[in-house]
């Protein structure tokens, strides 16, 4: 086992990770910001080391100083969390050539898979199920032209590039897509500095299903069963579960068994998540690859019974994954909320400031992952998330009930969070009998609004 970590994030996941390497018997170090001097992270560490000013470029980005404060603290391994270095491949390699163990995939990895039409390559010869498209990247609009024909249309523009929803087009017809053609492009290259796109046939009304899996160096690859993600907005996730409503022990063979074929085939090892939209037929289809833990890691966590960043760190350290896929089986219901400091009247505006009053949910089955404490100044220049609300109970009915119960009793002043907002979804007939895709939020959210506004 490693003997100390150097944590290069904040927030929840910073003290995620610390308690994690507190039980494993590793010390830990942190890294912060002068806007972060006092965070939770900062103070909780064994360790501490300021690694820049506010802004995350100059900071939580910084891989100099970063990396020096690992060298400096004597630090063996580096955790990158989620968001900030954790999918930068060149950060990996950094952290390899200086004999750092980064906590995560290789780097070629990393690459690989960001690479959006590379790793959608890759998936189709491991034989996973793809969206149909063009193989790689697209050399002109008359390309797009071409195939968009064939596959029919509607069809989406994607960037290389991108993921997680930027650098994209919904095209409708042959009239409007050499304007899309060329929006795409424009914005992909304002983003990424990369201006390559691929083209797919567009899936009107999916449901986000991913599959999380870990992979150790042994070459034992398993799953974890699925996650729903379909609750979001703008492509920020609000509310994830464990298991999804509608993926039964079948489908979840299927996703799980071609997800660990996936990983498999491109060397995985670490935890990671193959991202897949499921449409109203069932059909599933790889989008994309996460090589990374994600902010929605918990819910799995609840319901399989298993430490994923403790796996995560044991894998990294060389030892062999103490279970098989046949020990792993999906037991009760584990449901999520966000709660960011952002005002859900004021479509999501970040609201930071200080907590003048705090009360935090408790009794069976509720976990809150957070760094806030009383007084806690939610600082302006990063990630508007403060907290996660984590209920697990033995059925779905059981959960959504404890749930309410939880954000009931939930009190957070001083800003404005996304509570009101958890309250009214999870109360909506669809929400209770899982009839929901990923448009679910924009549909709802005006009458969601005027509803907050009259509560408050
Ligand atoms: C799609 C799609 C429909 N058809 N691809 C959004 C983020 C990025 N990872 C890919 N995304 C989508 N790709 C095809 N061929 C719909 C989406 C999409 C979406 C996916 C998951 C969760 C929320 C979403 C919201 C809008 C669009």
């Amino acid at each position: 086992m490693f003997s100390k970590i150097l944590i290069a994030n904040r927030g929840e996941i910073a003290l995620r990770i610390i308690r994690a390497c507190k039980e494993l018997g590793v010390r830990t170090v942190a890294v912060y910001s002068t806007a972060d001097e006092t965070a939770a992270h900062t103070i909780f560490a064994d360790e501490s080391v300021c690694v820049g000013p506010p802004e995350g470029g100059k900071s939580y980005l910084n891989t100099s100083h970063i990396i020096s404060a690992a060298e400096i603290t004597n630090a063996d391994a580096i955790h990158p969390g989620y968001g900030f270095l954790s999918e930068n491949a060149e950060f990996a390699d950094m952290c390899e050539s200086v004999n750092l163990a980064f906590i995560g995939p290789s780097s070629d990895v990393i690459s690989k898979m960001g690479d959006k039409a590379e790793a959608k390559k890759s998936m189709v010869a491991a034989g996973v199920p793809v969206v149909p498209g063009n193989k790689g990247v697209l050399t002109s609009e008359e390309e797009a032209l071409r195939i968009a024909g064939d596959i029919g249309y509607p069809v989406i523009l994607k960037a290389v590039a991108g993921g997680g929803g930027k650098g994209m087009r919904i095209v409708r017809d042959k009239e409007s897509l050499a304007n899309s053609f060329m929006m795409a492009q424009a914005e992909a290259e304002a983003s990424f500095s990369n201006p390559d796109l691929y083209i797919e046939k567009y899936i009107e009304n999916p449901r986000h299903i991913e599959i999380q899996v870990l992979a150790d160096k042994f070459g034992n690859t398993l799953h974890l069963g699925e996650r729903e993600c379909s609750i979001q907005r703008r492509h920020q996730k609000l509310i994830e579960e464990a298991p999804s409503p509608v993926v039964d022990e079948s489908i979840r063979k299927k996703m799980g068994e071609v997800a660990v074929q996936g990983a498999r085939s491109v060397g995985y090892e670490s935890a990671g998540t193959i991202e897949f939209l499921l449409d109203a037929q069932n059909n599933f289809y790889f989008m994309e690859m996460n090589t990374r833990i994600q902010v929605e890691h918990p819910v799995t966590e609840m319901v399989y019974n298993v430490d994923l960043i403790k796996q995560q760190i044991r894998i990294a350290a060389g030892e062999e994954m103490p279970f098989t896929q046949a020990d792993m089986r999906v037991r009760g219901h584990a449901i999520e909320c966000r709660i960011n400091a952002e005002d859900p009247a004021n479509n999501f505006m970040p609201s930071p400031g200080e907590l003048t009053n705090l009360h935090f949910p408790g009794g069976p089955g509720i976990r809150v992952d957070t760094h806030i404490y009383n007084s806690y100044r939610v600082p302006p220049f990063y990630d508007s998330l403060i907290a996660k609300l984590i209920v697990v109970a033995r059925t779905r009915e059981e959960a959504i009930r404890r749930l309410n119960r939880a954000l009931d009793e939930f009190v957070i002043e001083g800003v404005k969070t996304t509570i009101p907002f958890h309250k009214y979804v999870i109360n909506t007939p669809e929400f209770k009998s899982g009839d929901f895709d990923t448009h679910f939020l924009e549909k709802i959210y005006d009458q969601a609004r005027s509803e907050i506004v009259l509560a408050s």
